[in-house]
């Protein structure tokens, strides 16, 4: 377990960044926490934490200055969301490249001790998700690179320069390559959100509303795996804390289909089963996609534990009852 360490966290105001922060907040660590969003759009936000609001690591001035005097550092930030803002937000996307070089040449500079990047499954070649049930993917699948568009190069190529300032400079770096992380404390509305959410979001109003019909991007049939925010703090400090300096990936093999996750939460929040309007023009990304797990198991002796009838019950509880706060605005989180 990490301890006495000063520990910075990129991206800190986000979904896994503020679920890390929780977690490292123990045993005598002391954190320095950033994000580019102002306080209010902050999922988690501790006093005892050394907090940079409405900071752009972007600019390498402050990358420097956050990276003086720090042990550790996670790079847990980039402009993300789901396939609905990714497809339509490439340059974007690409422009968190800035946020890991900078932060990579301020950690040389200023001698960080271990560099952890957020990779993420979007950099697997694509012709290796064209089924609806495929195999795992392994790590080797990244190669030849064919990655979704614009998110999934930035992650593949910020993946490299790593390897490469591990390999010319001697940096210790750890990759994890994640495979779509839920949980309570992410974003569910405003163009962002991701399947699970989204779909928790569009139950919870059909039931509120008395409809009978939700809305599903795609034919429903395309497969993913889900990763509880749990398993995934867990798995990436193990990363962390291992000998272990390739990407790899955190994910889980538990492969649904979309339309078997909306029986899933059907189920959860007991309402009766909803007529499916199938949206074939809005963004779907890969056919199939599901994380092999074999390497991790053997690198890290990790696996995920969370199953996602579990998961998605805490999501939907915690969704629900800020929707229920609400009422019809946007989330609090969520810039509009
Ligand atoms: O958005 P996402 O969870 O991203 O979508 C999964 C599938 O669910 C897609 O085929 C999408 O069309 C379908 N879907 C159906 N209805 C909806 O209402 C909806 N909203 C959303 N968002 N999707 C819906 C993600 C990236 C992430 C991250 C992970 C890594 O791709 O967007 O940024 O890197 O991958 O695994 P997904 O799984 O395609």
């Amino acid at each position: 377990m990490i301890k006495n360490k000063k520990i910075l966290i990129v991206g800190a105001g986000g979904f896994i960044g503020g679920h890390l922060v929780k977690r490292l907040l123990n045993n005598n660590n002391f954190i320095v926490a950033v994000d580019l969003k102002p306080k209010e759009y902050w999922f988690q936000d501790y006093e005892s934490v050394e907090n940079h609001y409405s900071l752009d690591m972007k600019e390498i001035s402050n990358c420097r200055k956050v990276t003086k005097d720090i042990d550790y550092v996670f790079n847990m930030a980039c402009n993300m969301g789901g396939m609905g803002f990714i497809e339509n937000n490439k340059a974007e996307c690409m422009q968190s490249v800035l946020i890991n070089t900078n932060l990579l040449i301020s950690c040389k500079e200023n001698k960080i001790k271990r560099y952890f990047f957020s990779s993420s499954a979007c950099a697997y070649n694509k012709s290796k998700q064209q089924e609806v049930f495929i195999e795992g993917l392994k790590e080797d699948d990244a190669y030849p690179a064919d990655p979704e568009d614009g998110y999934g190069w930035e992650k593949l190529f910020s993946e490299r320069m790593c390897r490469h300032f591990m390999e010319d400079y001697g940096i210790s770096v750890r990759v994890a390559r994640y495979h779509n992380i839920y949980g309570p404390y992410g974003t569910f509305d405003g163009g962002r959100e991701k399947a699970p959410a989204a779909l928790c979001r569009k139950v919870f109003n059909a039931r509120k509303n008395n409809e009978s019909k939700i809305e599903v991007w795609g034919d429903g049939m395309q497969t993913r795996s889900f990763l509880y925010i749990d398993d995934c703090i867990e798995g990436t400090l193990k990363l962390f804390e291992s000998n272990y300096s390739e990407p790899v990936n955190i994910g889980s093999d538990e492969q649904v289909s979309i339309n078997q996750m909306i029986e899933i939460i059907e189920d959860i929040s007991q309402t009766k089963k909803l007529e499916r309007i199938y949206k074939l023009d809005k963004p779907k990304g890969v056919r199939g996609r599901s994380s092999n797990n074999d390497l991790v198991k053997k690198v890290l002796n990790w696996s995920f534990k969370v199953q996602l009838k579990d998961g998605l019950k805490k999501t939907y509880n915690w969704i629900s009852e800020e929707m229920s706060k609400q009422g019809s605005n946007l989330s609090r989180f969520t810039k509009s």
